[in-house]
């Protein structure tokens, strides 16, 4: 035989012999392995995020994503979580529904050296070795944001607000209250008078505000909602009991999703700020930095603006989620 065939046939064995003892599996044509798990589809926020995603991941021929749906449920994330660690996928990227419960799986993931990046939403967790970075939004930010407009707005006039709050133990939850409040609290003519969760989707948002006019019919002068579903559920719930939203209500929403643009311009929503979900081309870069060997920044925050209801009919065209 040749002797460089021979050569070649030895280290293909000592190849395989190494794939066999360590588990590992050669990257497919050198494809970096992406596990993203997914919330659900609870908002055209998390639908224009995970579009996002999935077509950046097309657009590069390096990558190779699997994406996994939990409709909501922080135990089917933790199995998705589970089950890219046993295909030993490259890195694990995750938008988590609520904020506690992770420090088991991301042990696990740790201990498998595996690589774990956090998009959208913060966990809690003792150990912040357990994750690499966390991209997204600065939400408390986005509550200040929503308050402060609201300040401007009613120039020191009274008012009661009922407030929608998204995920019950979600880091947007939480974090659009607290800003919100800190901003609040030195305008005591301004009042919170009910909050309760919407849990983000329109549906709910439209069952609670009803339960909150029922409660409080025209005591109610403005609606925070902690995202745009909920308020544009709110808005038909408004209607159906007889007073005009954005006008007998003020309403103030986060995300900057096209329906709030739309009504806006109808003059039925009064200010939204901007979260943006389009967050696929930076997970990427980051994925490949990572791989290059490069230390990520702990916290990549997105660019955001508000937009009032004056802006909104110029806005819309530019406007792609
Ligand atoms: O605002 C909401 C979505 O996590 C920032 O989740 C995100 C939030 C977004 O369902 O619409």
């Amino acid at each position: 035989m040749n002797k460089h065939l021979k050569v070649i046939g030895i280290i293909i064995v000592i190849a395989m012999l190494f794939f066999a003892i360590t588990g590992c599996q050669p990257a497919k044509k050198g494809k970096i392995v992406v596990g993203f798990s997914q919330i659900g589809a609870e908002s055209a926020w998390r639908v224009a995020n995970t579009e996002s995603i999935q077509k950046e991941a097309t657009k590069r021929p390096n990558i190779e994503l699997k994406f996994s749906d939990a409709q909501q449920r922080q135990e089917n994330q933790i199995k998705a979580l589970r089950s890219f660690i046993a295909q030993k996928v490259d890195v694990i990227a995750f938008s988590p529904v609520v904020e506690s419960g992770w420090e088991p799986v991301l042990k696990e993931a740790k201990a498998a050296e595996i690589p774990v990046i956090l998009t959208d939403r913060a966990v809690d967790t003792n150990d912040d070795s357990l994750w690499v970075t966390f991209m997204g939004s600065d939400i408390v930010e986005e509550g200040r944001r929503a308050a402060r407009w609201l300040v401007e707005y009613m120039k020191g006039q009274p008012a009661n607000i009922v407030e929608l709050q998204g995920t019950v133990g979600s880091a947007p939850a939480i974090d659009r209250k607290t800003g919100f409040e800190e901003i609040l609290k030195d305008h005591p003519e301004l009042k919170v008078i009910k909050s309760q969760t919407g849990e983000f989707t329109r549906s709910k948002g439209k069952e609670v505000m009803e339960a909150f006019l029922k409660a409080e019919g025209k005591n109610i002068n403005v609606l925070f909602a902690h995202n745009d579903d909920m308020a544009l559920g709110a808005i038909q719930a408004i209607e159906a009991y007889g007073l005009n939203p954005g006008k007998d209500i003020i309403i103030v929403s986060i995300d900057a999703v096209r329906g709030a643009f739309e009504a806006m311009i109808e003059g039925k929503l009064n200010c939204t700020v901007e979260c943006s979900p389009l967050l696929g081309p930076q997970l990427f870069d980051a994925v490949d930095a990572l791989m290059a060997g490069k230390t990520l920044e702990r916290r990549i925050v997105t660019e955001e603006g508000v937009f009032p209801q004056e802006v909104a009919a110029e806005t819309l065209p530019s406007r792609t989620y």
